[in-house]
């Protein structure tokens, strides 16, 4: 056992802290990035930075130019109008444009010039892998998860041909258009040589489903199967909905030993001028993952839900359920204000039995900047509840402070999905 914080009334405890939260590496469970054989899909340099839909909807906040009218632009001109309206006319102080400053300052690159030209010719200069191993680097992160799914018309293609797989990029199976669009997925599973119905769905079609569950399952290597769910989702219902979780989705992650990741309180296409920055966020009625978590013990469920107002009953379910994971602080949650009060809700309702961040990233670079952001509010919350403990004459070791946050960042998760 290493030294024992004698104290921690003093700098240096928290300063401990501060530097194994900084510096333990990470399973980012959760992102939108790829493995670099998927070539263009996987995103990164300035003009993505810029175009990322969080900043999008921002930059329409000032932008008096019509809807049409943006989406008509080339990403670097659609980019430029970003860049000015969100940081030349105004100070960028809201979370998503101060993280494209992190980390174009965690990358060494001078802000405070603010040329954009001179940006993109850095950029321009990088390689793909070496800019990967760079970005993964200033995170500390060890391994990405991936959002893969079999519906995705530019991905698919990718897989079916086979690829070296770069080991850092692990797969997770993205299912939303078979669980929530059914009618429009059933044809295209026919399309694909399943032989499923639209329709009045049948034990036939139950066990089709499964079939391209477990193929693309194998294909991928997927470590989980994941959906994410409107804020007006109903389980179990009177639908065909519930009757392929339960006979499709359900039985296959138990036989294939994966957690099911739901994502409740989307409300998609708030407003769909915005495209892709145009989804929402509502009140989602938790006794969905109730029902599921107590319906159906031998499963095991992963979820974040995405309305701030969800995460004091979701820490009262992880209470209750052991097959429950509960992570991330997912999209509108992801800003400091809030990663600080709902991880601070989790570690008092549930000790270090839970994950409490992924990415979400789109855009390589980000990781750098959302980690960073990130495990600074994680360790303020350790220095205090470590703090918390001295008080009462209980003093952690440094050995013990690395094993949890080795749990936090990866350790629960991988042990809640491999046991
Ligand atoms: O459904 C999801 O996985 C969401 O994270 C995305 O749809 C969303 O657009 C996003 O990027 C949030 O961070
Ligand atoms: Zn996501």
């Amino acid at each position: 056992m290493k030294t024992v914080l004698a104290e921690t009334r003093g700098l240096p405890a928290a300063k401990q802290i501060e530097d194994i939260v900084l510096s333990t590496p990470i399973v980012d469970i959760h992102t939108h990035l790829y493995d670099p054989a998927f070539r263009e899909l996987l995103l990164w340099g300035i003009d993505d930075l810029l175009v990322y839909h969080y900043l999008v909807a921002e930059a329409f906040r000032y932008l008096d130019s019509p809807y049409e009218v943006f989406w008509s632009l080339s990403k670097t001109a659609q980019a430029e109008l970003i860049w000015d309206a969100l940081f030349i006319q105004h100070s960028p102080i809201s979370e998503a444009c101060r993280g494209v400053l992190t980390t174009l300052n965690l990358l060494g690159l001078d802000v405070k010039k603010r040329d954009l030209p001179a940006l993109r010719r850095w950029f321009a200069g990088q390689g793909v892998e070496e800019h990967i191993t760079r970005c993964m680097e200033l995170a500390g992160l060890k391994q990405i998860f991936m959002t893969n799914s079999p519906f995705d018309d530019l991905e698919r293609p990718v897989w079916e041909t086979g690829f070296r797989r770069d080991e850092r990029f692990v797969a997770g199976l993205r299912i939303d258009p078979l669980v929530l669009a059914w009618p429009e997925a059933a044809p295209r599973l026919a399309l694909w040589g399943y032989r499923v119905e639209a329709g009045a769905v049948s034990q036939k079609t139950f066990d089709e489903v499964r079939r391209f569950l477990a193929n693309w399952t194998r294909r991928i290597k997927a470590h989980y199967v994941m959906v994410s769910l409107p804020a007006d989702f109903k389980f179990p219902a009177k639908d065909v909905i519930t009757r392929l979780i339960e006979e499709a989705v359900l039985p296959h992650c138990r036989e294939h030993g994966l957690p099911f990741a739901l994502m409740p309180g989307v409300r998609r296409a708030a407003n769909p001028q915005l495209k892709l920055a145009g989804d929402g966020v509502g009140l989602s009625d938790l006794t969905v993952v109730q029902s599921l978590c107590a319906g159906y013990p031998e499963n095991k469920f992963l979820v974040t839900a995405l309305a701030r107002e969800n995460q004091h009953e979701l820490c009262v379910l992880a209470r209750k359920f052991r097959n429950l994971h509960i992570f991330g602080c997912w999209w509108f949650t992801n800003v400091p204000y809030l990663v600080d009060e709902i991880t601070r809700l989790r570690v008092e309702l549930l000790g270090l039995s839970f994950t409490p961040q992924h990415s979400d990233a789109r855009v390589l670079d980000q990781i750098t900047y959302k980690w960073q952001h990130s495990r600074r509010v994680i360790a303020q919350v350790l220095v205090d509840k470590y703090a918390a403990l001295a008080q009462t004459g209980w003093h952690v070791s440094s050995t013990e402070i690395e094993r949890d946050v080795k749990d936090l960042f990866g350790g629960a998760f991988e042990r809640f999905c491999g046991g």
